[in-house]
């Protein structure tokens, strides 16, 4: 199956996760009460040796130590999701949004094949989580939080402000982004909101919303029960 991929990335710095646990041999930390915890795991080249079937092991990985900083579980990351529907109320694709534990959210967006014309298209999260076809105006405009749109903008962008979507010869997408200007809080406020595709593509300067046409496609974003 043929896909075409398109990665944005809108911070460059990437999480060495691999190499950091690689790091993570020897670990020294005093506790709040002034003791010092002290975990060494296994330095050799030797692949950690699988747990002894039966029984507990002595070796058990030793919980994190109090005085660390949590960065809480997997649990703790709000998720929230949007099925995409267009103008006739076709589900076209789909968008997700997760937390992470360094505070930047994670979008992934999928469009199902053909669904989209062979285009550049603005790519929004609007204000209010309200999707009513055909024009979608419901949902408002952009998140945008004061903020003038655009990233051409000196006081911009919108924290909805998203880079265009290009849809390939192809016909489907997959994309994702990092979310650094925009927290779950401000998507689930009061009366949500919601994401939005559109005819054209985003100039990324003009007022309010980019000059990018219609609204084609639009998704209200609700929290994925966990
Ligand atoms: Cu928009």
């Amino acid at each position: 199956m043929t896909r075409t991929t398109a990665i944005a990335l809108l911070m460059s710095a990437a999480l060495p996760l691999g190499a950091a646990a690689q790091q993570q041999e020897t670990t020294t930390t005093t506790t709040d009460s002034g003791s010092t915890v002290t975990t060494t795991a296994p330095t050799t080249s030797e692949a950690p040796a699988p747990s002894p079937a039966g029984g507990a092991s002595s070796e058990a990985p030793a919980p994190s130590p109090a005085a660390g900083d949590a960065t809480g579980s997997e649990g703790d990351f709000r998720q929230a999701g949007a099925p995409l529907h267009n103008a006739e109320g076709t589900e076209i694709g789909n968008v997700v949004i997760t937390e992470t534990a360094s505070g930047v959210m994670h979008l992934v967006l999928d469009i199902n094949e053909g669904a989209l014309p062979t285009s550049q298209h603005g790519f929004h999260i609007h204000e209010h989580g309200v999707c009513e076809g055909p024009t979608f105006e419901s949902a408002g405009g952009h998140l945008a939080d004061g903020k003038d749109h655009g990233i051409h903008a000196a006081n911009g962008p919108h924290p909805g402000d998203l880079p265009n979507i290009t849809m390939g010869e192809a016909g489907m997408l997959h994309v994702e982004y990092f979310l650094p200007g925009i927290l779950m809080d401000q998507i689930m406020d009061g009366d949500g909101a919601a994401v939005m595709i559109h005819s054209g593509v985003d100039d990324y300067t003009s007022q309010p919303a980019g000059n990018a046409g219609d609204r084609i496609a639009c998704g209200v974003l609700e929290l994925t029960p966990n």
